[in-house]
């Protein structure tokens, strides 16, 4: 039977006895055990009642098994569905409760909380450690051999969420066309072949780290250093020895601080590429002059996967995305009125192709706001393109702040901020950052008689909100500063503290 995500990336990979994952732990796992241990996990994931185009939320530490439950997701029809570890109770509960999963996989030290939440939205819960858990264990006394269920283009293989700019977070659909399109087009433009080793160090909990990494490597038969986080030792000990590394700006601006980094420990590097934020001009020159490599930087987002590219072998020209991937169409257009603008004027980049989700998970009316009858997609980012389609990004239409490569919508922290008692409003906003790229910088106002303390609020929010969303400086004012419109200026403010 056919199953178009499973066929192309690990089916190949049954005879395949060359290594697949190299683990901190020391172990080297194949192709070929990689593919008898997906099929125990898609036994388990029968098992446990999951059937074909129900959601298995992941809310676990980054290890082959996890991966393996990915593998085994795809195998058995399933929707993978995973979560930031960093996210609270209040947030895993939200997203639990909006896609309504059969099963929840978390680390053991999370499942007495995940428990209840699993309890009220009907689902079953395993854990996963870095060592063992249930899941494990139970996938131990499975068969390796599992009858794929079969999967066509527009079947949902993922649903990953993302904040909004109002309101909740929303699932992105995604398909199994969606997935393996973009897979197959990165995998071809950037080169990727079995013989590239590639130095994983993203959290496989988001595109970047899980479907452009993973998926590509997974088509290429390439081998994977997969690191359960980014620690930089761990990068340098393994850069000798890899040819393709993909990474986030701070991995670079966090390479270029170490005096060890040079070109001679990249001696065997191919390529590295980087996204998912602002890759600075300053440091593409830098990282070129340490390492004698310049970055490929490239454009995505969750909803559309990759979008474009610099090339391999043309220029890579610093502070720019490059061009559309093939088969992916890219619009300027102008944001009030959706007409294309001419070459060199600032508008909303568009897409169209493959690669573009299917809508958000149960929320039509949020799906035709942003994806239009015609295919495009208006991604909120801000762009000119010259004459060769080669795209530059000035900027955000969206409000929305990017600090180390997570998303952090402002309107979300203050929604939290609002609520708690002696606040009036709040203004949340970016400033730049050296490690992050930006940082969340908090204003608030109290009630008149109220007094605010400060270390009570960064205990509610911390309750509340992951860890990388929390405003890093509170400041309170009298007043936030306005518009004759009355909206807040918050460029206004990042210019006051941007210091
Ligand atoms: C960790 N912290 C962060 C943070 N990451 N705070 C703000 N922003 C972040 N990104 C917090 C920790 O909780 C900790 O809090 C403190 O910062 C210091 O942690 P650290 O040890 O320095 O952080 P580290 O573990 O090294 O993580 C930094 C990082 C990580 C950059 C390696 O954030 C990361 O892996 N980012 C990649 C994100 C990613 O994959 N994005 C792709 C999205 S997909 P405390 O308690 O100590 O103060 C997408 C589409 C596309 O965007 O185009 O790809
Ligand atoms: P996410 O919603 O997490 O998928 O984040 C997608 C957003 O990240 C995009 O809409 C862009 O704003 C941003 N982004 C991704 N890659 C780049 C890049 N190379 N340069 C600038 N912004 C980027």
């Amino acid at each position: 039977m056919t199953n178009i995500l499973y066929d192309a990336l690990i089916a190949p990979h049954a005879e395949n006895a060359a290594v697949f994952l190299d683990c901190d732990d020391g172990v080297s796992l194949s192709y070929q055990d990689f593919v008898a241990r997906a099929a125990q996990m898609a036994h388990v994931l029968q098992a446990a009642g999951v059937a074909p185009g129900e959601r298995v939320v992941v809310q676990a530490p980054k290890t082959r098994d996890t991966l393996a439950l990915y593998g085994g997701a795809l195998q058995a029809g399933a929707v993978y569905l995973p979560l930031n570890t960093a996210y609270t109770q209040d947030e895993v509960r939200y997203f639990c409760e909006d896609a309504t999963p059969k099963l929840i996989v978390c680390d053991a030290k999370d499942a007495d909380q995940i428990g209840e939440i699993a309890a009220d939205v009907g689902a079953q819960v395993l854990t996963l450690t870095m060592t063992g858990g249930s899941l494990s264990a139970t996938a131990d006394a499975q068969p390796a051999q599992f009858e794929t269920v079969a999967r066509g283009p527009d079947d949902l293989a993922g649903l990953l969420y993302t904040s909004g700019t109002t309101g909740r977070s929303k699932g992105a659909m995604m398909s199994h066309k969606n997935l393996l399109s973009n897979a197959r087009s990165l995998t071809d433009l950037w080169q990727i072949t079995s013989e590239d080793r590639l130095v994983h160090a993203l959290p496989i909990f988001h595109t970047h780290g899980l479907f452009v990494a993973m998926n590509t490597s997974l088509l290429a038969g390439a081998r994977v250093r997969l690191m359960a986080q980014f620690d930089l030792e761990e990068i340098l000990g393994a850069l000798p020895q890899s040819s393709l590394m993909m990474g986030v700006p701070t991995f670079y601006t966090r390479l270029l601080g170490d005096g060890r980094f040079d070109k001679a420990l990249c001696a065997n590097m191919r390529l590295f590429i980087s996204g998912s934020a602002p890759l600075l001009a300053e440091t593409h020159q830098a990282f070129e002059a340490h390492s004698g490599h310049r970055i490929l930087e490239r454009y995505g987002m969750t909803e559309t996967n990759m979008i474009t590219s610099n090339p391999y072998d043309g220029a890579r020209v610093a502070g720019t995305v490059g061009h559309a991937l093939p088969g992916t169409e890219v619009k300027i257009t102008n944001p009030e009125t959706g007409e294309t603008l001419p070459h060199g004027e600032i508008g909303m980049i568009e897409v169209r192709g493959d690669n573009v989700f299917q809508g958000y998970w149960q929320m039509p009316e949020k799906t035709a706001e942003e994806l239009r009858e015609d295919g495009f997609f208006i991604t909120g980012d801000l762009a000119v393109m010259e004459p060769d389609g080669r795209v530059t990004i000035v900027g955000r239409a969206k409000d929305l702040i990017i600090s180390g490569g997570y998303n952090i919508y402002p309107k979300e922290v203050e929604d939290v901020l609002n609520d708690l008692e002696g606040v009036s409003e709040s203004a949340v906003y970016g400033v730049p950052h050296a490690d992050f790229g930006e940082s969340v910088i908090a204003a608030l106002v109290a009630l008149p008689g109220a007094t605010l303390d400060v270390e009570v609020i960064k205990a509610e929010v911390g309750a509340r909100l992951a860890r990388f969303k929390h405003p890093r400086q509170y400041v309170v004012m009298e007043a936030l500063p306005r518009n004759t419109m009355g909206k807040v200026q918050k460029n206004v403010l990042r210019q006051e503290h941007k210091g």
